[in-house]
């Protein structure tokens, strides 16, 4: 297995708008990251992945770009951008940056000037086509609600938006097109940025017939799955991609794939493939979605976790690298989602890290994570502000009469604003966001969950991803150790062992309120054992047979 730095790395995301706001106006920004540089190096993350910083109207929070070298006037100036990076390397911190090309805003210069005329030089690096019978050329659904086309009657027709209407699809059929964004890449390549996390990019090859898609009896659009994830062309962009660009660097990528398979993603990160380093596969967390998606909310099963995650781990152990994430700006709080955020608060959010940074990839920590941050649950609907989540309520219960009891529990759940509360840095009034108004409400559990005290406390969930992270610089087995899970039925145990060489790292998790017994399989040979990290104190070394607490996690090296 080629050793690489990213392989060896834990990346932190950041989300600007909610981590640190600098200047009161109740939006985190530029500044306010900087300002929080030696908190993650205090944390001992060694790459920050920034979410879009870029100039954006934030019709979906930045991920709409009308201008991808410029920043957003809410989050600071070019300056500024370039003292945090410079800041950040002094660190030792890389800097990777969130790259939305699949589509930009509706005032990005190139749609102002595609939708203009038909023949405009710019027209082509949409996707337009003509209505039939006064309705859209397809019946395709946006993955933001509503059609995915929309209509436009200075030329009399419809272009495709597969998210909202104001973040149009580009048409990377379109070669000219193609070469503006790889020289945008360059451009900021060239500034010493380290990599792209890359929106969506499995997503840039339609499939060209635009065929109709099956309608589910939930749902008045059709299912743009089988035509617009893993399309006829995406190996073809993302080779050229790699060979004009990515290739030059010494960089990482991450793609965001949803809709991958193991070998779906072996294709995108194969050693020779020459594409990316990594793909962010979406199994594991959007376990539990029926008819509505996400907002069916059937919950979910320890096992299938098991199983998705083990699945992954050994689809790529020969061939490829995989990317670890509970958590992200679009999911739940992990705590809240596959934890327990009441009685064992600590505990889960521990055992959960455990879980995921022994595992064999690059682990991803998204804000707040490493202190342990909950859902929210708002009561009204007014006070949630992503366009995903008021799109939804506005389709199933305005038009498809759901319960809006279910919804809002349903939002509660599942609702991307769970991530997006401002992150809690002390216990003062808007938890040390900001000084003004934050631009979304704080979550009220700030006064206990929060940097301040979990800093000074050395039993606190940020100080466990301290000793987690630094376990990963000192054991090469945490990194490159091959997986094998144990334990394959139990319902509420997840148990893996990671061997490399002589050492073997045995992982046990506990997803239980009870107390459970483990016993260690005799096939597990050991002489001498060693406990490297538990979430509870442990006394008994004798690891032959263990009782576990609830949601106890213990990693041990036997040698
Ligand atoms: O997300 C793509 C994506 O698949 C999401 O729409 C996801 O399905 C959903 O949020 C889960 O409920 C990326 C970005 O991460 C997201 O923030 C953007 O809104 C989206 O692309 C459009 O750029
Ligand atoms: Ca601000």
């Amino acid at each position: 297995m080629e050793q690489k730095w990213w392989k060896e790395s834990v990346i932190y995301q950041i989300y600007p708008r909610s981590f640190k706001d600098s200047n009161g106006d109740g939006i985190g920004d530029i500044k306010g990251i900087i300002e929080k540089l030696d908190y993650l190096n205090m944390l001992g993350i060694n790459v920050i992945w920034l979410s879009p910083v870029y100039k954006s109207p934030n019709d979906d929070n930045g991920y709409d770009i009308s201008d991808y070298q410029d920043i957003m006037d809410e989050f600071g100036t070019m300056e500024d951008f370039d003292i945090l990076l410079q800041e950040a390397h002094q660190r030792g911190i890389k800097i990777i940056m969130d790259l939305v090309v699949n589509h930009t805003s509706d005032e990005h210069k190139w749609f102002t000037q595609s939708k203009s005329s038909v023949d405009n030089e710019y027209r082509d690096y949409y996707i337009w086509k003509k209505g039939i019978d006064g309705q859209p050329p397809n019946n395709w659904g946006s993955c933001f609600g509503g059609s995915a086309w929309e209509y436009d009657s200075t030329t009399d027709m419809y272009y495709l938006h597969l998210f909202s209407k104001k973040q149009p699809d580009l048409n990377w059929e379109n070669k000219v097109l193609r070469n503006k964004v790889y020289d945008m890449m360059k451009w900021w390549l060239d500034k010493g940025i380290d990599g792209f996390r890359m929106d969506v990019i499995n997503m840039i090859s339609k499939d060209q017939r635009y065929p109709d898609g099956y309608v589910n009896e939930k749902a008045v659009y059709g299912d743009i799955t089988p035509f617009v994830f893993n399309g006829p062309k995406v190996h073809e962009f993302l080779k050229e991609m790699n060979r004009e660009v990515l290739s030059k660097y010494d960089i990482m990528t991450v793609g965001e794939t949803p809709a991958v398979s193991p070998s779906d993603a072996v294709n995108y990160v194969g050693n020779d493939r020459n594409e990316l380093n990594m793909v962010f596969q979406f199994e594991h967390v959007d376990i539990g979605n029926g008819l509505e998606g996400k907002w069916s909310n059937l919950g979910y099963k320890v096992s299938e976790l098991k199983d998705i995650l083990s699945k992954w781990q050994l689809g790529l152990q020969d061939d490829g690298w995989n990317s670890l994430f509970l958590d992200n700006h679009d999911q739940p709080r992990a705590v809240s989602r596959y934890g327990n955020d009441k009685e064992y608060w600590c505990e889960s959010a521990k055992m959960l890290a455990t879980m995921l940074h022994m595992m064999r990839g690059t682990p991803y920590i998204y804000q707040g994570e490493e202190l342990g941050m909950t859902n929210v649950a708002f009561d009204h609907i007014e006070d949630y502000k992503d366009i995903e989540t008021l799109n939804a309520y506005k389709e199933l219960v305005g038009i498809r009469g759901k319960d809006p009891e279910e919804m809002m529990k349903a939002i509660h759940d599942r609702s991307r604003d769970n991530a997006r509360t401002p992150v809690q840095w002390d216990d003062s009034e808007y938890a040390g966001f900001t000084t003004g108004t934050p631009w979304i409400k704080v979550n009220p559990n700030y006064a206990s969950i929060n940097a301040k005290v979990q800093i000074h406390d050395k039993d606190s969930i940020f100080n466990y991803y301290r000793k987690l992270i630094k376990l990963r610089k000192e054991h090469k087995v945490i990194v490159y150790g091959d997986y094998q899970l144990l334990y394959e039925d139990h319902e509420s145990l997840f148990a893996y062992t990671r061997t490399l060489d002589n050492e073997t790292l045995l992982v046990i998790c506990s997803f239980d309120t009870n107390q459970i017994t483990f016993e260690l399989p005799e096939n597990i040979l050991y002489n001498t054992n060693s406990l490297l990290i538990s979430n509870y104190p442990v006394e008994d070394m004798n690891i032959v047979k263990v009782e576990l607490r609830p949601y106890e996690a213990r990693v041990y090296l036997l040698q």
